[in-house]
């Protein structure tokens, strides 16, 4: 009688960027999303949510969602906004465009996307065809894993290295400034799997983090002196005797410039430089060239200051000096993307950009925006989606007091109201996972994963692709990508002749929702055992062999010339942090805490920020600091303080705690500054500056003073 209708079943993929990338299972009923569960049947992630997306049904029902397009009635930023049909909103955003383009041609209009949503068909390249075609500035996305990147792409080239579940494998686990159990949640099962088989955890962590405390051994070094820290393990390796010196021989490039250069990194100038206790430098030394295999997981984080990308280069060099990698479980871990048969031409469309089209960075939002640039033509139109800068970008100060400008016409499509969408003259109101058909790479595992549409989006929301297809024809442009559906642009991404595809095709994602590319078994896998690195020497790289050749096959124009401006060190080295006490005196007068923000556990960068239910789990804004630093400022737990450097200002509440180093403040990221103290967040007070490898940013190199708010 009162017989429920059937739960229709759907293959999800959470689309966040985050290295996990889980495999879901949408619950459908009478057409609405019911719920959301992690699929139990998948290898890595094993059918567990993380705290952001355990209701991820809720997350798409939330009645604070954008359901119509609309357009701006008030002054910018103050929310008064009217409802508009998608004809008026696309039409309008047609005409402003040519008018732009007629008075100060197309690259007055700059597209800024990021990771909000990873998909192929629907996240932060989606747009890359539309606007490279439109001849538009190209906006160079470098907010993450860029000097990580390009470090990696020197040192050892494009290869997926250690598969993740390959870790239960290794004796010796380093989980260098990755904050795993917020951030890379699934994988940290498989380092447990290894503890309990006998390896030993250490994270290498500017602060106690949660990751931190559940290791066995915590080495804290000062933010941004990683490389220093790095290039005294490979001195300590030579020093020993530790060297595996028949696979130094045969499989890497540069050792006696290396040993040479590390000679320089004595245990007391390391230990003076990162605040390391020399002996600790020896054993770690002595632990990770022995306890075989050893294996580093590599952090982003580990890239956010000055000299991140020379610090990356150094770990990168550590597992090829002991012989890591002849063994399973044995080398480094960074992002398996780069053995992903993925025809990166044939989404972004490089191939459209007109020659001499100019480029402007991402992190450099504000500088662009104000006429900081002074850029000619200026900026007057910018089109965002699936990024939120005002909370995620640095000196949002800038970026806002740019995006007040009466003559920019902004356009921003969001699923939420958020800190820049405010601004915007028109407002795109964006699909969220569960609505749209996409496929879904991911930086943390060898899985590529299939995203059903299964529900219609509420109101007049759409998906991002339909987007371009509303753009395209109002540009008059009739290329046939713009009239691909979203499922036969799935499909047109991945390289199915790859021999990682095994011989699958769509229909194989439609019965299973996911399949791990074809790199071999996890248990018996030794990717670089003979060495077969994808650099031009063949070789790990300690030495550059070509610095202008560094990048193989289709990631060549993504990162040819690197355009910091910098000539490129042919070794790694220490690059010291540009805003310390030390390096920096004359600013430490003025500033003398070194901050840090990494990510908040309950939101996923800026999303969820919104949701009082995650901000209950996750706490109102802190700002964690060392008992002696409290005192000195009479701030006691739980005061009110306010953040602040000449760049701006955020208000949060002080966590007193031995977590944090003296000298040392943590404030977690994501939280929206219009629902902060103070309209004001961590980003406010962060440089712009970029770090010295792949353009990277530098929020682990900044330098604030700390205040009670009485
Ligand atoms: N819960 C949650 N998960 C996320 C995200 C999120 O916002 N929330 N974001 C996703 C994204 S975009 C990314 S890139 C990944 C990032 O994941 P992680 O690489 O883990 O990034 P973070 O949490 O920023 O930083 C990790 C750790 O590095 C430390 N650290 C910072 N600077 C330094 C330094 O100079 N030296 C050393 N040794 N340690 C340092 C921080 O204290 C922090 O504990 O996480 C993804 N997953
Ligand atoms: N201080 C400091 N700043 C940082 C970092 C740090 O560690 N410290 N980390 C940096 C890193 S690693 C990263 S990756 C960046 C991340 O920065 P962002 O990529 O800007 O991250 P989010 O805040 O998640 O913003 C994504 C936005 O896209 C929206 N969105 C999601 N899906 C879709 C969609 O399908 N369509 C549309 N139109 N919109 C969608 C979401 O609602 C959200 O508002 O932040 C960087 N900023
Ligand atoms: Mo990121």
């Amino acid at each position: 009688m009162n017989e429920q209708p059937r739960r229709e079943k759907f293959f999800g993929a959470c689309p966040h960027d985050c290295p996990d990338t889980c495999a879901m299972i949408y619950e459908v009923q009478n057409g609405s999303l019911v719920e959301v569960r992690g699929n139990k049947q998948h290898p890595m992630t094993r059918g567990g949510l993380c705290v952001k997306l355990k209701d991820f049904a809720d997350h798409h029902h939330n009645p604070d969602r954008l359901l119509y397009p609309l357009k701006r009635t008030g002054p910018k930023g103050s929310k008064e906004f009217k409802r508009i049909s998608w004809e008026e909103a696309i039409s309008e955003i047609g005409a402003r465009w040519r008018d732009i383009i007629a008075k100060h041609g197309a690259q007055a209009i700059m597209p800024y996307s990021y990771l909000g949503n990873m998909g192929l068909v629907q996240g932060i390249n989606s747009g890359d065809p539309f606007f490279n075609r439109l001849g538009t500035t190209v906006n160079e996305k470098t907010f993450c894993a860029s000097g990580s990147s390009t470090a990696w792409l020197l040192t050892v080239g494009p290869t997926g290295a250690v598969d993740p579940e390959s870790f239960v494998h290794a004796k010796f686990i380093v989980i260098w400034a990755s904050n795993s159990i917020s951030t890379n949640l699934h994988h940290w099962p498989f380092v447990l799997e290894a503890q309990k088989r006998g390896a030993k955890i250490v994270v290498i962590d500017a602060y106690r983090s949660r990751t931190a405390k559940a290791a066995d051994w915590h080495i804290c070094p000062k933010p941004g002196t990683d490389g220093a820290l790095a290039m005294g393990f490979i001195n300590s390796i030579i020093a020993q005797g530790l060297v595996d010196q028949d696979y130094v021989d045969n499989y890497t490039y540069g050792f006696p410039e290396l040993k040479e250069r590390a000679a320089e990194f004595t245990p007391e100038y390391v230990s003076r430089t990162t605040g390391v206790a020399a002996s600790d430098i020896e054993k770690f030394a002595r632990e990770f060239a022995t306890a075989q295999p050893s294996v580093i997981r590599l952090g982003v984080a580990l890239e956010r200051s000055a000299g991140g990308g020379q610090a990356i280069r150094a770990a990168c060099s550590l597992p090829a000096l002991v012989g890591s990698w002849r063994y399973v479980g044995g080398g480094l871990l960074q992002m398996p993307l780069w053995d992903f048969p993925i025809d990166w031409v044939k989404a972004a469309r490089p191939d459209w950009i007109k020659p001499g089209t100019r480029v402007v960075n991402n992190l450099r939002l504000g500088a662009a925006l104000t006429g900081e640039m002074k850029l000619d033509p200026p900026i007057k139109s910018l089109f965002v989606f699936c990024t939120n800068p005002v909370s995620q970008a640095p000196e949002t100060n800038k970026i806002v007091e740019g995006l007040q400008r009466e003559d920019l016409f902004t356009v921003v499509a969001e699923h939420f109201l958020t800190d820049t969408a405010k601004y915007a003259d028109i407002v795109l109101p964006a699909a969220m996972a569960g609505e749209a058909e996409d496929m879904m790479w991911s930086w943390g595992h060898f899985y590529l994963t299939y995203n059903q549409k299964a529900v219609e989006p509420p109101g007049e929301c759409k998906p991002t692709s339909d987007l371009w297809r509303m753009l395209a024809k109002e540009m008059g442009f009739d290329d046939p990508v713009f009239k691909m559906t979203d499922s036969e642009l799935c499909a047109e991404y991945i390289n199915w002749t790859d021999p990682k595809m095994g011989g699958i095709d769509m229909e194989y994602f439609k019965n299973h929702g996911y399949f791990k590319i074809d790199v071999g078994p996890a248990d018996t896998r030794t990717p670089h055992a003979q060495g077969n690195f994808p650099t031009p020497s063949g070789k790990v790289e300690f030495l550059l062999h070509d610095a202008k050749n560094f990048v193989a096959g289709p990631f060549r124009a993504m990162y040819e010339g690197e355009q910091s401006g910098e000539a490129v060190d042919p070794l790694p080295g220490f690059v010291p942090p540009r805003e310390t006490p030390e390096t920096n005196p004359d600013r430490a007068k003025l500033y003398t805490l070194n901050i840090i923000s990494p990510k908040s556990h309950a939101f996923l960068n800026s999303c969820y920020a919104n949701e009082p239910h995650k901000v209950k789990v996750q706490g109102d804004q802190f700002v964690m600091i060392s008992p002696g630093d409290a005192e000195r400022r009479s701030v006691r737990d739980g005061d009110p303080v306010r953040v602040y450097n000449d760049r701006g200002d955020f208000e949060g509440v002080a966590r007193v705690t031995d977590d944090v180093p003296d000298g040392v403040v943590v404030a977690t990221l994501g939280y929206w500054r219009s629902l902060n103290r103070s309209d004001g967040s961590v980003n406010c007070i962060s440089s712009d500056a970029w770090s010295g490898l792949g353009r990277a940013p530098t929020f682990s190199d900044n330098l604030v003073e700390v205040q009670r708010v009485n």
